[in-house]
């Protein structure tokens, strides 16, 4: 009784083990120092566009501001941090001069509409599905490298989210402060 329950035991705490690396790892996370980078996607770009437009999800962890302050990608001679604003009645985008500041405890939301992240001099088109391998650089965390997924060339958030975007965020949200406990 005692070995058979012992090897039921065992044979639990395997599976149990198992489950736990089967669990899907998020490795559309990155982590640089107290910054948890995730939803990296850019919109694809018509042919022969110089520019577009790349997004990124940005999470401060820490107790100290930081800052976004540009990057670089191979595919992209200039890569600026843009904020849109109104001028005029008109919606127009320019250069964050001092970059974006995450507050601590605070998430940031780079999207289209908004703040974003300005290819520009693009070497190549950017087609739905690709990656593309972008360098950002912040004032504390330094240079962190994530992959844009390309998504269409409307879309308003990465690959897969779809009209339920929204959704698959807060679902995501869940499932974090669940890893917390
Ligand atoms: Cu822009």
């Amino acid at each position: 009784m005692t070995i058979g329950k012992l090897t039921w035991l065992s044979i639990a705490s395997a599976a149990l083990a198992a489950l736990l690396a089967l669990a899907p790892a998020r490795a559309d996370e990155v982590k640089a120092g107290d910054l948890v980078i995730s939803q990296a996607w850019a919109r694809a770009t018509p042919n022969g566009a110089k520019i577009g437009g790349g997004y990124v999800t940005i999470e401060n962890k820490g107790s100290a501001p930081d800052r976004l302050i540009g990057g670089s990608a191979d595919v992209a001679g200039k890569i600026e941090v843009h904020e849109m604003s109104m001028d005029g009645g008109v919606m127009k985008m320019r250069p964050l001069e001092k970059g974006l500041t995450i507050d601590p405890g605070k998430t940031v939301k780079l999207a289209p509409g908004g703040n974003h992240l300005m290819m520009m001099d693009l070497k190549s088109q950017l087609k739905q599905g690709d990656k593309v391998p972008v360098t950002l650089e912040f004032e504390k965390a330094g240079k962190v490298t994530v992959s844009l997924d390309v998504a269409g060339v409307g879309a308003q958030g990465p690959a897969g989210a779809g009209a339920s975007g929204g959704k698959m965020e807060m679902n995501k949200m869940q499932d974090r402060s669940g890893m917390k406990m």
